[in-house]
């Protein structure tokens, strides 16, 4: 009898083990959901300036071919790239933004592995005012809120921004946990206007 009954139990055994990896075959695409930000091409676009993370390219960032996603109030692309040519060599334009303008990115996904942007900026009138920066996130309850990551200065010439706060300026604490972000470029009033172009954002973990 027991030569019998055995058998019996491993084939039970094996129908649970069966169902479990059925159920962690069920939960992968979850999983998958949960594993934050798509991936984007990166590059090393200030290791000339001593900085060699890498890099993703904000969508229009380059402001090379059109504005889509952008929300442009007193600002518009010109002619001239930031004199670096980090992201092309051919590159020929930037976004200037009126000291009363306002240039908002498109939306894009933010995670934890997204901790800092960075960009570069030029004064193109006056002489005072700072360009003020922040991050643009909707809460869960549909409230819209502008965490200012930095108020910069600037000169003539083209220079890099400082590494400006990203994941960290919103509430994300879990690992598969997503944000959709805009920046806000929003030069203060009536103290000068600005330009901008590639604007890059760090995913660490690449
Ligand atoms: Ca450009």
């Amino acid at each position: 009898v027991p030569y019998i009954t055995r058998p019996r139990q491993l084939v039970r055994r094996a129908a649970i083990l069966s169902s479990t990896v059925f159920a962690v075959a069920t939960a992968a695409p979850a999983l998958a959901v949960a594993a934050g930000c798509p991936t984007l091409p990166t590059t090393k676009p200030f290791a000339s300036f001593g900085d060699t993370a890498a890099y993703e390219l904000l969508s229009g960032g380059a402001f090379e071919s059109g504005t889509t996603g952008w929300s442009l109030n007193g600002s518009v692309v010109a002619n001239g790239n930031e004199s670096y040519k980090v992201h092309g060599s051919a590159d020929a334009k930037s976004l200037t933004i009126k000291a009363t303008g306002t240039a908002i990115s498109p939306s894009f996904c933010v995670d934890i592995t997204r901790p800092t942007f960075r960009f570069f900026l030029r004064r193109t009138s006056g002489t005072w005012g700072v360009m003020n920066v922040a991050v643009r996130w909707t809460d869960a309850n549909g409230g819209s809120h502008d965490t200012t990551v930095g108020s910069l200065n600037g000169g003539g010439s083209w220079s890099p921004s400082p590494v400006l706060a990203l994941a960290s300026s919103l509430p994300l604490w879990q690992a598969g946990s997503t944000i959709n972000a805009r920046i806000v470029f929003n030069p203060e009033d009536y103290g000068g206007a600005w330009a901008i172009d590639d604007v890059y954002v760090d995913p660490y973990s690449r």
